[in-house]
């Protein structure tokens, strides 16, 4: 008798390495560059499958970013980590130069929450780089999309925009097995009424045929759903929201709590196995 049930497939684990001065995470602890790779080689050797490195924070209300400076605090650490691991590198980029700079550096995944429309060439760029690229959801733009997001029914909605997206892509050229879909969670979603549905309803979202991504790390929801926990107390939450993913059969989650949440996904693979 072998002393453990087969384990299950597990979603892969893509960790947040935030280069930026304002993420509302981790209140841009990474912004300095050392600071950057010791916290991916923290997340590489805690179990990262991924790592996304992020330069412009997405946050509500957050300013742009220039492309150069993306580019500036991007591409060295891209290298820097690139010098000693293969891990797979995605960036999180609307901009079509900075995902450029960073492919040539060793990038392979484009992962872009404008889903390719934020500048007229994305579609096109994403073709000719040949790279991965995950298109997320989102109602509105950064700056004001939690003003007033509506839907009649979000599940539906979104699923259909995630479809339009990756159909608009592969007309462009990207090749289809290169795709990847993400709900968007927080994106233009009020907190409670469109949050809880969506992950209610991801499994209608993975049936749409390509890997899904959930990011739902530290998200404000939680801290909705937990007498306002801020977001350095929202592991619990973070994590209760993996397993629901991977109950839906989404294929990577990005979270900044590599370790833990590796050990919730290899646990529940584990129950799940026994279950036979
Ligand atoms: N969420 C954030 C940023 N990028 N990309 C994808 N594909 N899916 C997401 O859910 C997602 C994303 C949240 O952004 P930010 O405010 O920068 O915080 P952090 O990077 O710490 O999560």
């Amino acid at each position: 008798m072998s002393a453990s049930p087969p384990a299950i497939a597990r979603p892969r684990v893509m960790g947040i390495v935030n280069a930026t001065p304002d993420s509302f995470s981790d209140g841009g602890l990474h912004l300095d560059p050392a600071a950057a790779l010791a916290h991916a080689r923290r997340l590489i050797a805690e179990g990262a499958d991924i790592l996304d490195l992020g330069a412009e924070s997405t946050r509500p209300g957050a300013e742009p970013v220039a492309a150069e400076t993306e580019i500036e605090r991007l591409v060295p650490l891209i290298e820097a980590i690139r010098a000693e691991s293969g891990v797979p590198i995605s960036v999180d980029t609307m901009k079509p130069q900075a995902a450029r700079a960073a492919m040539a550096a060793g990038a392979s995944i484009w992962n872009d929450v404008t889903a390719l429309r934020h500048a007229p060439d994305s579609l096109e760029t994403a073709a000719e780089l040949g790279c991965e690229v995950v298109l997320m959801h989102m109602q509105g733009e950064p700056r004001t999309m939690q003003a007033e997001p509506r839907y009649d029914d979000v599940v539906g909605e979104v699923g259909a925009f995630l479809i339009e997206r990756a159909e608009a892509a592969i007309a462009a050229g990207v090749a289809r097995d290169r795709i990847w879909l993400d709900p968007g969670i927080g994106f233009g979603k009020h907190m409670i009424r469109h949050n809880l549905p969506l992950l209610a309803g991801l499994r209608r979202i993975t049936d749409l045929g390509f890997p899904v991504l959930l990011g739902a790390s530290r998200k404000s929801f939680i801290g909705a759903l937990d007498n306002r926990a801020p977001a350095d107390r929202r592991l619990g939450g973070s994590i209760a929201a993996a397993l629901a993913g991977a109950a839906a059969g989404v294929a990577a989650v990005r979270v900044h709590d590599v370790f833990e949440t590796v050990q919730a996904l290899k646990v529940r693979a584990a129950i799940e196995g026994a279950a036979g």
